[in-house]
């Protein structure tokens, strides 16, 4: 069967790929499959930037097709920070809560979005990137267990809980990641035989 690399090695992100691509003829590998390769340097000013540098490098490390995602939070009231620095704005998930949260303190514009950049590359080259968002608001305190990062203070627009208190299979209707993800996989069926071929 035909496989494709995730460029990642965040487990949260490589669980909600699969699920996303549970009814496709591929098999899902990721960077927790290549414990030696190098990393890559997330010095883009944009999600697309750094979603391509990833995609690419992992495509040239491990010589098949690859994809990967940039993605983060843009605070309105922070002029869309922490954004394409969400990752790098604190250590840990809860310090990085925290920190926003502390950041938000007194503030009543508590609009947002989480934005994802999708890069595909096949042959040592970028072919295209895709991007999806998702608009909410930062919620006052942490709430849920599910999902990763800033998922317990996003709540989406419609919704009356965070991103952390839906199941995996809700978020995945909904999120940026699944609107980025549909768009590539519309891309790879209408364009492409990547998922059809034997590598
Ligand atoms: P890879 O680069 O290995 O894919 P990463 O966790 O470093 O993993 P990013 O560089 O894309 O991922 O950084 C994304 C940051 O934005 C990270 O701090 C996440 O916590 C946050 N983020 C992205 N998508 C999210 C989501 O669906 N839910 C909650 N937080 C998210």
């Amino acid at each position: 069967m035909a496989y494709i690399v995730a460029g990642t090695a965040n487990a949260h992100k490589l669980e909600e790929y699969r699920e996303l691509l549970k009814d496709q003829k591929v098999e899902l590998k990721s960077l927790l499959d290549y414990p030696h390769f190098p990393g890559v340097e997330e010095n883009g000013t944009t999600f697309r930037e750094n979603a391509a540098k990833k995609a690419l490098a992992t495509c040239k490390y491990c010589d098949v097709p690859a994809f990967a995602d940039d993605s983060g939070l843009e605070v309105a009231a922070l002029g869309g920070r922490p954004g394409v620095y969400s990752a790098r704005y604190a250590a840990t998930d809860a310090e990085r809560i925290s920190k926003l949260l502390s950041e938000l303190e007194n503030v009543s514009d508590r609009s947002a979005r989480f934005v994802c950049a999708i890069a595909i590359a096949v042959n040592g080259e970028v072919i295209e990137t895709f991007e999806g968002e998702i608009k909410g608001r930062i919620g006052f305190e942490p709430k849920g267990e599910n999902g990763f990062g800033y998922d317990p203070i996003f709540i989406p627009d419609g919704y009356d809980c965070s991103f952390a208190e839906l199941s995996g299979e809700e978020k995945n209707r909904i999120s940026h990641r699944a609107r980025a993800f549909a768009k590539a996989l519309e891309f790879v069926e209408d364009e492409m035989s990547v998922l059809d071929q034997d590598f």
